[in-house]
C-alpha cells in the first residue's frame, strides 16, 4: 500500500514530564525539537505530504500520536490508551478522522496502544502488552476483520510496545528482538546484537526505511535487503521511550 500522508504533534515544552521507564535522563527540549524536524524532513523524502500539529501540553506524550488510533482503508478506531494519563489525547484525533473515515472506538474495559499494533500485508499483529490487554485487543481484532484482515496476537515482553521491538521490513523480512523471534518462529526474524534493539523499531515507508542514527547493524541488514534508509537522531525520544513509529500516524 502506498503511504501519501502523515500526522505528527510537535513535542510540548513539558515534553520531560511524560511517562518514561528508559533510565537515559532527562530530554532536551532544543533537542528534541531539532529531531522532531528532522524527523518530519525524513517523511518528506519519503514521498509523504506531512500534516504538523503543535502537541497539547495537557499531555505531555501527545508527540507520540501513533497510539490514539488504528486506522485502516474504511475506519478510524480510537484507542483507549492503557496509561490513564494519556486517554485525553484521543479527542483531537477523533475529531479530525472524522472527515474521512468511520469512527470506532475501544470501549472499556478494554485498552489498547498503537504502538501495539503492526499492520502486515493483510495481517494485523496486535501485542498484548503493559498497555494493551486482552479485551482491548479482541475489540480491534474483531473490527479490522470485518474489513477483511487476518489477527494474532503477540504477547509482549521486555519492551513497551509489540512495535518497540519489531518492525516489518517488507511482508517476508523482519528485524527484532530475540523475544520476538522466539514468539514469531514462522517470521524471518534478523535479531540484531542487544544493544542495537533501540533499532527494532525503524519505519518503512514505501520505498524506504527510516532508522534511527547510530545502529549500524540494522542499516547494513536492510541495506542488503536493497531498502534505501534514511537515519533520523532520535536520542531525546527515546529517553522518553519513543521511537520512529510512535512519532507519527501514516496513511
Ligand atoms: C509513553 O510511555 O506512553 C510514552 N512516553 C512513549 C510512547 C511511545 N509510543 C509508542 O511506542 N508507540
Amino acid at each position: 500500500m502506498q503511504l501519501t500522508h502523515a500526522l505528527v504533534r510537535r513535542p510540548t515544552s513539558n515534553f520531560a514530564a511524560g511517562l518514561t521507564t528508559a533510565n537515559l535522563g532527562s530530554p532536551d527540549y532544543t533537542l528534541a525539537l531539532a529531531q522532531h524536524q528532522a524527523y518530519c524532513t525524513a517523511l518528506r523524502q519519503a514521498g509523504l505530504q506531512v500534516i504538523e500539529w503543535e502537541g497539547d501540553a495537557q499531555y505531555p506524550d501527545s508527540c507520540f500520536v501513533e497510539d490514539t488510533v488504528v486506522l485502516t482503508p474504511h475506519m478510524a478506531i480510537i484507542t483507549r490508551p492503557g496509561a490513564a494519563s494519556r486517554r485525553g489525547e484521543t479527542l483531537a484525533i477523533a475529531n479530525y478522522f472524522a472527515a474521512f473515515r468511520q469512527i470506532v472506538h475501544i470501549e472499556a474495559p478494554g485498552t489498547l496502544d498503537g504502538g501495539d499494533v503492526l499492520q502486515v500485508g493483510h495481517t494485523f499483529f496486535i501485542g498484548l502488552s503493559e498497555r494493551t490487554n486482552e479485551a482491548g485487543a479482541r475489540q480491534l481484532a474483531e473490527l479490522v476483520q470485518r474489513e477483511g484482515f487476518h489477527t494474532r496476537l503477540v504477547p509482549v515482553h521486555g519492551v513497551l510496545h509489540l512495535k518497540t521491538g519489531l518492525t516489518a521490513i517488507d511482508t517476508r523480512h523482519f528485524v527484532g528482538t530475540s523475544w520476538f523471534a522466539e514468539q514469531l518462529p514462522d517470521l524471518e526474524v534478523f535479531v540484531p546484537p542487544q544493544e542495537e534493539w533501540y533499532a527494532a523499531n525503524s519505519l518503512p515507508i514505501n520505498d524506504w526505511l527510516l532508522v534511527p542514527s547510530g545502529f549500524p547493524s540494522v542499516r547494513n541488514f536492510v541495506t542488503r535487503l536493497g531498502k534505501k534508509t534514511i537515519e533520523v537522531p532520535m536520542s531525546e525520544f527515546q529517553k522518553m521511550d519513543g521511537g520512529l513509529t510512535c512519532l507519527s500516524l501514516r496513511w
